[in-house]
């Protein structure tokens, strides 16, 4: 009797010890962070020391890549394990059907303690949270307000990059340690209008910053690339985006952009304001020196575009720091899997852009790196093609959850074991936002390692084929030059197998975003 007694309390005490064993799981994920502004990825625009810490301590993906290039979708998307078609999250304006199975949803199932901390922007309440606190739709960077559980919304006095920090190292600091925990910490920063904390108006001022070398593209031979509304020249405002606000009449801008400057700006408490001023008046002088047009106009607007994002994208490294940190002094650092992403790429000047929505490489690419002591070897470099679908999985994976048959994503733990295992040749994508916002069309199409076709439809009919090998900037559409044919005819069978895979069957004129 003694003895059974004794065994029980053993094998209580080995489940216990396993149980403690499966790893906390903490999900990065910022909103609109280009992979070119990370330095572990490209070391010319900015340093990035905590972001690259996990890519060091871990793995750096290469071919990381979203299947729907804007926000809710994405966000949808890392969730449920399924493409926008079968999730429903199509485009920004739907309203995230919760009752859907999601990843939080089964590792709370299995013993975790779920949270979620800072942008959901999915509109429904979430769900599979023990814990969460959001923002209102996109948020606020100063001053922002934060939905309670409750459901009570309250203005708190500070930065948005911080404040959603402090609220992630608040809730590690009083979880329940018993269980392991999966933190979904979502910062807002750096979407547009890019505006930077005050303590990081030191940096960048004045830095010139090499464009890139599609700044002044004509998007000859590109329909769909020269119909947008994203263009650096035309569409990014100089009050809004570039915050010249300047009372004397000089800078004429449209009131669209005036009103929301004036609507983000009237946040700012008056010790805000006079640094903002402080900051800005130079910047405004500048301009009104100048006063440039045509393509200076467009190198003077890159500049400034660059010194916000950089800045915004600066205060959220120093924040990665701080939770990076806490792990340390709190002995997490070894059974935490740690994963820095954004819900999709960005365009810094490529093609004379900002925003994203385009299948071209600069918004499908996601960063992602990726820290787990024990399990992912310092140093990994990842070039096989993973998507933004296959985190449920993966994390499921690591946490001893299977995940369910209907998710379409693939776990890359054994690729990140070193296992040879049968792999995608090719990502499917899919973006449906149209007519709305920045005017990008409907497009899906697949890339390979080497190759890329997109077809655009809905008012527009074209194809466009490229060779990423020979035309890494995607300035050059081949899919009607005789010598892909081969490829071309062998990129459509591709493109219908994937179709049919992830059951996209959704017809031209499914439903209108907006
Ligand atoms: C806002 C931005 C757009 C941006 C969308 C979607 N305009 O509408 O520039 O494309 O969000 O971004 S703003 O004037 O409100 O800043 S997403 O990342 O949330 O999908
Ligand atoms: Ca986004």
């Amino acid at each position: 009797m003694k003895n059974s007694l004794l065994f029980f309390v053993f094998l209580l005490m080995a489940h216990s010890v396993k149980a403690q064993k499966k790893p906390n799981i903490i999900v990065i994920m910022t909103d609109d962070h280009a992979l070119q502004s990370i330095s572990a990825y490209n070391p010319s625009l900015i340093h990035t020391p905590n972001i690259d810490r996990i890519a060091i301590e871990g793995a750096i993906f290469t071919n990381s890549f979203c299947t729907n290039s804007i926000c809710a979708p994405s966000r949808a998307v890392i969730l449920t394990g399924k493409h926008s078609n079968v999730n429903g999250q199509i485009h920004n304006g739907i309203t995230f059907d919760s009752s859907q199975v999601t990843f939080p949803k089964l590792l709370q199932a299995a013993g975790y303690q779920t949270a979620l901390v800072g942008k959901w922007h999915l509109k429904s309440t979430p769900t599979g949270f023990n814990y969460w606190i959001t923002m209102p739709d996109q948020g606020h960077y100063y001053n922002p307000d934060f939905i309670h559980m409750d459901g009570s919304i309250e203005r708190v006095e500070g930065y948005a990059t911080n404040l959603i920090t402090d609220y992630a190292l608040r809730y590690m600091e009083h979880r329940d340690t018993s269980k392991p925990f999966c933190m979904l910490l979502y910062h807002k920063a750096p979407h547009r209008n890019w505006m930077p904390d005050t303590s990081n108006f030191n940096d960048f001022r004045g830095r010139k910053f090499k464009a890139p070398a599609t700044l002044f593209d004509s998007y000859e031979n590109r329909t769909a690339a020269a119909q947008q509304e994203m263009s650096i020249e035309k569409d990014m405002y100089l009050v809004y985006d570039l915050k010249l606000y300047d009372t004397s009449g000089i800078i004429q801008d449209g009131k669209w952009s005036w009103t929301n400057f004036i609507h983000d700006y009237d946040r700012l408490n008056p010790a805000q304001k006079a640094a903002w001023d402080k900051e800005y008046a130079p910047v405004i002088e500048d301009y009104k020196q100048k006063l440039p047009t045509g393509k200076a106009l467009v190198a003077w607007k890159y500049q400034r575009y660059m010194e916000d994002y950089l800045r915004c994208i600066k205060s959220v490294d120093q924040n990665i720091g701080r939770v990076l940190k806490y792990l340390d002094d709190h002995h997490l650092t070894e059974n935490t899997i740690v994963i820095y992403t954004s819900d999709q790429g960005m365009y810094l000047g490529e093609h004379g852009w900002f925003d994203k929505r385009f299948m071209y490489e600069e918004s499908l690419h996601m960063p992602l790196v990726m820290r787990y002591p024990g399990h992912i070897k310092p140093g990994t470099v990842e070039k096989h093609l993973v998507q933004n679908l296959d985190y449920a999985p993966t994390l499921l994976q690591y946490a001893g959850v299977s995940a369910p048959v209907e998710m379409q994503g693939e776990s890359f733990a054994p690729l990140l074991a070193g296992q040879q295992i049968p792999w995608r040749d090719a990502i499917y994508y899919h973006y449906y936002e149209y007519p709305a916002f920045h005017s990008v069309k409907r497009h899906y199409g697949i890339r390979t390692n080497r190759y890329k076709l997109i077809h655009f439809y809905n008012d527009i009919d074209s194809w466009e084929l490229y060779d990423l090998i020979k035309d890494p900037h995607e300035m050059k559409n081949v899919y009607n030059a005789t010598s892909y044919k081969a490829i071309r005819e062998e990129l459509i069978i591709k493109l219908e197998t994937l179709k049919t895979k992830y059951k996209d069957t959704i017809p031209d004129n499914f439903v209108r975003p907006f």
